[in-house]
This record gives C-alpha cells, sequence and structure tokens, in this order.
C-alpha cells in the first residue's frame, strides 16, 4: 500500500501516533511535504467528510480525525514556510459568523505565513465588523474570509457592504474562500479574490499586497 493511502487512512481513523510515524517516514522516503498534505493528510479529511455526509460516522469521529491530521500538519508546517523572509504584507483572516470550521482557515494562515505574510487569525464566528475594524485599526492590507457551510458564507457579503460603509472598500482586498465558495459567488457579492486552496490563497495574498 502506498505510504500516502496508509496516512489518509489513519487520519480517517484518528491514528495521531500512526500518522505522526507514517508522515515521517513520508518525508525520510523524500515524498514532497506538498504531496504528503494533500494526497495523504487532506485526502483522509475529505473520505472521512464523505462518511460523515452519509452518516456512516458521526461527530466524534471526525473531530479525532482532525486532530490527527493536525498532529501530521505540524510535522510538515516548518518544511511548508520559508524561513526568514521579511513580512510581504499584512492580512487578517478567520471564519466568519455563525461558523466553527477551522481546519481549511488553519491551513491557509500556516501557507500564508509560509510566503512571509503577517496574519492576524481572528479565529471561528467571526463578525462581519470585526473583520473590517480589524483591518482599518491593524493595516491590513487584505481581508481573507472562510466559511464551509452553505448557510454561513453569505456573512461575507455583509463584510464587503461593512467595509463599503466604513469608507475603506478602496483601501482594503477582500479574499474569499471554503469549500461552498466559487468564483460566481465572490463576483456577485463584489470580494476580489476567490481561492479553492490553501497554497493558492497565500500566492494571490502576496499579489494583493504589492
Ligand atoms: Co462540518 N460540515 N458541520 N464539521 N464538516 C461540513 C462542511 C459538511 C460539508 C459535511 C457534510 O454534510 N458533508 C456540512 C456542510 C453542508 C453545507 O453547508 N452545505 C457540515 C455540517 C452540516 C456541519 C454541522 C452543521 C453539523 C451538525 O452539527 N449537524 C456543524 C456546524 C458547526 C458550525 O460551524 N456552526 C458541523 C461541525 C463540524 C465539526 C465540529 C464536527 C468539524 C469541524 C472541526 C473544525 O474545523 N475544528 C466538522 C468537519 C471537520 C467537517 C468536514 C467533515 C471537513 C471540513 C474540513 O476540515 N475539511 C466537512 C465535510 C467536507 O468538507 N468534506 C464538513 C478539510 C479542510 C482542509 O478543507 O476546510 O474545505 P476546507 O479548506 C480547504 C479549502 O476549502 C480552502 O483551503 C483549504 C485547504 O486547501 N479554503 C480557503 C478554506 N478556507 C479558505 C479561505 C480562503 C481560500 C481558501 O481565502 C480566504
Amino acid at each position: 500500500m502506498s505510504i500516502l493511502i496508509e496516512i489518509s487512512e489513519n487520519v480517517q481513523n484518528g491514528r495521531m501516533k500512526a500518522v505522526k510515524e507514517l508522515v515521517n517516514t513520508a518525508l525520510e522516503q523524500n515524498v514532497p511535504a506538498v504531496e504528503i498534505l494533500n494526497k495523504g493528510l487532506s485526502e483522509g479529511m475529505n473520505l472521512i467528510g464523505e462518511k460523515f455526509k452519509t452518516g456512516e460516522v458521526y461527530v466524534p469521529e471526525v473531530l479525532v480525525a482532525a486532530r490527527a491530521m493536525n498532529a501530521g500538519v505540524q510535522i510538515l508546517k516548518p518544511l511548508l514556510t520559508e524561513e526568514g523572509t521579511s513580512a510581504k504584507g499584512k492580512v487578517c483572516l478567520g471564519t466568519v459568523q455563525g461558523d466553527m470550521h477551522d481546519i481549511g482557515k488553519n491551513l491557509v494562515k500556516m501557507m500564508m505565513e509560509g510566503k512571509g505574510l503577517e496574519v492576524v487569525d481572528l479565529g471561528t464566528d467571526v463578525a462581519p465588523e470585526t473583520f473590517v475594524q480589524t483591518a482599518i485599526e491593524q493595516n491590513c492590507q487584505v481581508i481573507c474570509c472562510s466559511a464551509l457551510l452553505t448557510t454561513t458564507m453569505e456573512a461575507m457579503a455583509e463584510v464587503v457592504k461593512q467595509a463599503e460603509d466604513a469608507g475603506v472598500r478602496n483601501k482594503v482586498k477582500i479574499m474569499v474562500g471554503g469549500a461552498p465558495l466559487s468564483a460566481e459567488y465572490c463576483q456577485k457579492i463584489g470580494a476580489d479574490c476567490y481561492c479553492a486552496d490553501a497554497a493558492s490563497a497565500a500566492d494571490s495574498a502576496v499579489e494583493l499586497c504589492k
């Protein structure tokens, strides 16, 4: 069995210790860190998501899978980040109001920091005004909003509106992402940029900060 499949399976089973060991073994075998992340750890999380959807597993299983995935991500973190780079810009990032999902948001943060951006992490369940006030008070060039629920992604339109109302819409870019988002939705609400994954979010944020 490929080591990436083994990592994925152990993430799904929530076996944190095995995931850590397998990630270290994969690195010893010179498997690129980004491949371990995408084809092993994230793949495992996606598959558990499918099982969650069909009712094969419940919230506790999803949480132990997330914990196992994060343990693997922590090992990869130094390899996915560019050490010693000076700040290329400043962004604030959070999961929108009503939404507690933070695994993807944390990956976006890690990749952005890896590209040398300073990231103000607002956490989860972030009110639209908090995004806007933070951008104003901390001079962030980009507001980054993550959402995993179709019901909460609508809060992103409110972030755009509140930035307009505060008179800062021409000074701050707004990036949106998360599984239910799309380029069409981004355009519809008047945000500036949609990214499908953490790596492209980091690249785009660097561009938007220029
Ligand atoms: Co939830 N959940 N969940 N959940 N959960 C989903 C999202 C769901 C699709 C599952 C399903 O039914 N198949 C479904 C949403 C359905 C919908 O809205 N259409 C769902 C639901 C319904 C719920 C609850 C309502 C369940 C309930 O209680 N009945 C509840 C809501 C709680 C709340 O938020 N208010 C809930 C709870 C939970 C847990 C707490 C158990 C747990 C969250 C743990 C945590 O985050 N700390 C959880 C999880 C883990 C999931 C699934 C299984 C996995 C999500 C995940 O972490 N994926 C998910 C099913 C699925 O997605 N397959 C599901 C891995 C992660 C790396 O991917 O977050 O997509 P993702 O991030 C990617 C990209 O999207 C992108 O980059 C990342 C990496 O490349 N990205 C950005 C993300 N943010 C970005 C921002 C950007 C750019 C890119 O720019 C700013």
